[in-house]
């Protein structure tokens, strides 16, 4: 049987490395109560439950590379756990839980077991103050999202018996969630959402650091501010749209590179399906009905056709951004030796570059 490969997920210092050990039964997870978040790199454990079920438990930092995710978990993950800190929630970690499905993309829920930690009460309790919330509070809405599977824990219970029971209850929903949706949780998903959040973020700071620009050349203009002053405010502003536009062509790239991959395999599929309709059109030349025979051949072929031309085009894409790419930093790096040579900076031009 192969393993269950699950992340804990949640605000930082709610208690996911603590629940982690408590799970796995380990002090594998660093867990601490310091301001700073502990868990920097994406952290992984496996390990065998009493009953015989092999688990695959990853902790994951408050800023998770999609690429590093992606590596440790290669098949997509088959659940999630959103780890919450029982208690009065603020605005801000209430933010933090809606967060989550900008961050892990719209399927996250459907994937996801809600664990409250710190929870001294029994679940039926914790179930009960639940209700009392409302249906619209942002935490029922969530739990209905993910089909109700709600558990609660104490990591720092002295109750063995209770900590087993919690354990083998979360462990239970977590195997619960490939039983309700069948399929994986795919990091693609995650990397998408990451990407779209990124864009948004770049969009802004790009507007943001034209604002400033715009805003020094007018002081300047006014005598504000010292040239001197302004050729290194404007020499900062323009690294930092340089930084921006690489970061928005790295993304760019990846995304031509996955859609590249998908036609890949796509025209590999529609070869395999074509040469099997040509021989199906093939054997059934025999017989004497010539007319669907052909067009088997004919739609066998078109498809197989089809794939060529849109893995071509994926390619083409892919070659343009990485040929733009590569333009862009030949230029950067000329116009920085020329602007050595000429003892002179570019930067009034930045908005034209
Ligand atoms: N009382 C109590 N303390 C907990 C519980 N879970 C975590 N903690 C404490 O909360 C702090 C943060 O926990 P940690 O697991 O590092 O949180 P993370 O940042 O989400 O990984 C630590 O001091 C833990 O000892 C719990 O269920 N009950
Ligand atoms: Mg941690």
């Amino acid at each position: 049987m192969s393993s269950l490969v699950y992340a804990l997920v949640g605000k930082a210092g709610h208690g996911k490395s603590s629940t982690a050990n408590s799970l796995s039964a380990s002090e594998h997870f660093l867990a601490d109560d310091s301001l700073e978040s502990v868990t920097s790199s994406v952290s992984s454990f496996e390990y065998t439950t009493v009953t015989g079920q092999t688990l695959v438990c990853l902790d994951l930092p408050g800023a998770v590379d999609p690429k590093e995710l992606a590596a440790k978990t290669p098949s997509g993950l088959d659940a999630l756990a959103c780890v919450i800190r029982k208690g009065r929630l603020t605005d801000e970690a209430l933010a933090s839980i809606s967060q989550l499905e900008v961050l892990f993309g719209q399927h996250f829920w459907a994937h996801a077991v809600i664990v409250f930690t710190h929870c001294t009460c029994d679940l039926d309790r914790l179930k009960s103050d639940l209700t009392k919330l409302g249906e619209d509070h942002v935490l029922n809405k969530v739990i209905k999202r993910s089909n109700n599977r709600v558990a609660k824990i104490d990591n720092m219970t002295r109750n063995a018996e209770q900590l087993t029971a919690d354990v083998d209850y979360i462990h239970q929903l977590l195997a619960q969630v490939s039983t309700d949706t069948r399929k994986k949780y795919e990091i693609v998903a995650f990397t998408r959402a990451r990407e779209a959040t990124l864009e948004a973020q770049i969009e802004t700071a790009f507007r943001q650091n034209d604002a400033d620009l715009q805003a020094l050349k007018n002081r300047c203009l006014q005598g504000l501010v010292s040239h001197e002053d302004f050729e290194k405010k404007a020499q900062e502003l323009k690294e930092c749209h340089e930084l921006l536009r690489q970061l928005r062509r790295d993304i760019e790239l990846e995304q031509a590179q996955r859609s590249f991959e998908g036609w890949e395999r796509v025209k590999q599929f529609a070869c395999y399906t074509g040469i099997a309709t040509v021989g199906i059109g093939v054997a059934a030349a025999a017989a004497p009905k010539l007319a669907p025979t052909a067009l088997c051949c004919v739609a066998g072929y078109a498809f197989v056709k089809h794939a060529e031309a849109s893995t071509a085009k994926a390619r083409a894409d892919h070659c343009r951004h990485d040929a733009l790419r590569f333009r862009e930093e030949r230029l950067r790096v000329e116009r920085s030796q020329q602007c050595k040579e000429s003892g002179s900076d570019s930067s009034w031009t930045l908005l034209d570059a």
